[in-house]
């Protein structure tokens, strides 16, 4: 493990000392001061990398702030600790383990041992059983119990081991296999598969069970339900063979709930369930977009991997969004980051970016486990553009919260239809002006706006966004983009000096139903806190007849 035990706590670095004071002078400038003061900053404050345009010029921020930030990042270690990671050091201190999904995209001829085992060759073989299996769905060679081809796959999985999988799929399903059907059931709500599966057809129907550890609660009720709904409509329990593979690192689980382990695709607990969708968690996404396509989603990842990895940190992308994200957070005070996909394929991005990020940087001690005494990962959240702009933007123009956003885009629509996608990008252009240069009352005022309204109509402006930009949503950008949060993730994590890749909170919530599911369906004395007690016993009474 690579020692950060000499490295002052993040408050007292010389850089953060620095960046606060200069953080109370910044605060009194303006965007607009800034754009005068130099007509390139356009252009200058901008990075390219593999298929990326990242164009942050419009943070409130200086070269001065450049340079601080890349020096905290120096003072924090960052690129030891990158580097430590992509060597399968066990950077997740808390579990004691490596982090190597990018290991996932390495070629099959690259090498990377961890304790002593050659990870590359084992991602390559899973890979290849993947393709295999993937091109029999898909041709139709592979044939259920009565010997009909598959027609239509259900993920079922939660968290990690659905979020990535469904984001994966709708942002790729132009390059779907049309004539096949995707469906994801990851709620224990029973709504959610019930009404999953009401239209398919059990004969042509292949569930594909993904869960790291196979003792998550909701999915393995889920498996179970699904298990049952196919027996009883193919009438035996020899059914489950060909309808059935699981997706999983625990074979004696899998073994354990009736699956053949020949029929299950392995992954690694050095894969975190939030970073997993490229591994065989992306088995959904290999069947739906084919072999080809999904080498081209981790030939992206593993391109942006190589510039993280090699690229200094005033040009390093990942570095300065994860910078940038702390600049907003920590010193300017922002709480949240709003990330707007102007892009329909791409409407699951932002609940795939919330667990990404919350779920790796929602911590509150160090990895020495002290308290840190500074804000940590901010709340991300967001919705397709231009959908947010008839709703919540109001709030981000006008309102007393600033919040930073990402927008991203494309050049070239996938489905160019009229004028939709110049109408569509021109509103990311516009929404990312108005926010930084706002809308003073000398300009409402020469075009005429009535002097009792100007108040309600100044925008203020100075309010920061990054833009993304990609030629066109391919398989191969996602997977660039995918690694580029990831990265910025590991990056705000590494200066916070917090372990980005455990998740207890995740745990507990997974521990303290199973103690409440037996007093649901008895009448068990209650010993909780007495309004845990009359909430149960209101469920208990009302249980049956749902009437109020
Ligand atoms: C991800 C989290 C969590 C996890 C789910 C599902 O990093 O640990 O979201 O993916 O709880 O876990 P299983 O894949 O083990 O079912």
């Amino acid at each position: 493990m690579h020692d950060t035990s000499t490295t002052p706590p993040f408050p007292g670095r010389p850089a953060w000392i620095a960046l606060n004071s200069h953080a109370t002078e910044i605060k009194t400038r303006r965007l607009r001061e800034f754009f005068d003061a130099d007509k390139n900053r356009g252009t200058r404050l901008h990075l390219e990398a593999e298929n990326l345009y990242f164009d942050y010029s419009k943070n409130r921020l200086t070269d001065e702030t450049v340079r601080l930030l890349a020096q905290l990042a120096r003072e924090s270690r960052v690129e030891e600790r990158r580097d430590a990671m992509f060597a399968g050091e066990h950077v997740n201190v808390s579990e004691n383990r490596a982090v190597l999904h990018v290991a996932l995209r390495l070629p099959h001829d690259a090498t990377l041992n961890v304790d002593g085992v050659n990870v590359v060759a084992e991602v390559h073989q899973v890979l290849n059983r993947m393709a295999d299996f993937a091109r029999k769905i898909r041709s139709g060679e592979w044939r259920g119990h009565t010997n009909k081809p598959i027609r239509n796959v259900v993920n079922v999985g939660i968290g990690g081991s659905d979020l990535g999988p469904v984001m994966a799929y709708e942002a790729l399903r132009h390059f779907s296999q049309r004539d096949l059907t995707f469906r994801f059931v990851s709620n224990v709500d029973a709504t959610d598969i019930v009404e999953a599966l009401h239209d398919l057809d059990a004969e042509e129907t292949l569930f594909v069970i993904s869960s790291k550890t196979f003792g998550t609660l909701e999915t393995l009720t889920n498996a179970t339900s699904a298990r049952t709904w196919l027996v009883e409509r193919l009438g035996d329990d020899s059914a489950v063979a060909k309808h059935f593979v699981a997706v999983s690192t625990n074979a004696d689980k899998v073994a354990a709930f009736g699956i053949d382990v020949a029929n299950m695709f392995e992954f690694w607990d050095w894969v975190g369930g939030r970073y997993s969708m490229e591994s065989a968690i992306g088995l959904s996404t290999m069947i739906a977009i084919g072999p080809e396509n999904f080498y081209e989603l981790l030939a992206g990842s593993h391109a942006i991997d190589q510039h993280f990895l090699h690229a200094p940190i005033e040009e390093n992308i990942p570095m300065l969004l994860g910078l940038i994200a702390i600049w907003n957070h920590d010193f300017l005070g922002f709480p949240t980051v709003g990330v707007m996909p102007y892009d329909q394929y791409l409407h699951r991005l932002p609940a795939y970016l919330q667990q990404l990020t919350m779920e790796s940087n929602g911590k509150h001690v160090t990895q020495h486990g002290d308290h840190v005494t500074y804000e940590t990962g901010p709340i991300y959240w967001g919705e397709p553009g231009t959908n947010g702009q008839h709703s919540f933007y109001q709030l981000i123009h006008q309102g007393t919260t600033i919040v930073p956003v990402d927008f991203i885009g494309f050049a070239k629509s996938l489905n160019p239809l009229g004028d939709h996608h110049d109408i569509l990008m021109s509103n990311i252009f516009a929404q990312a002006q108005a926010l930084a240069f706002g809308k003073s009352a000398e300009e409402l005022r020469a075009e005429g706006a009535e002097e009792r309204v100007i108040p309600h109509r100044v925008m203020e402006g100075n309010r920061p966004s990054n833009v993304l930009l990609a030629p066109e949503l391919s398989p191969r950008v996602l997977g660039s983009l995918i690694a580029l949060y990831e990265h910025s993730v590991f990056v705000q994590g590494a200066v916070w000096d917090i372990d980005s890749f455990d998740q207890w909170g995740v745990e507990l919530g997974k521990q303290l139903s199973v103690k409440i599911i037996p007093e649901l369906s008895s009448d068990v004395p209650l010993t909780h806190d007495s309004s845990t007690n009359a909430l149960i016993s209101y469920y208990r009474s009302h249980k049956q007849t749902g009437q109020s």
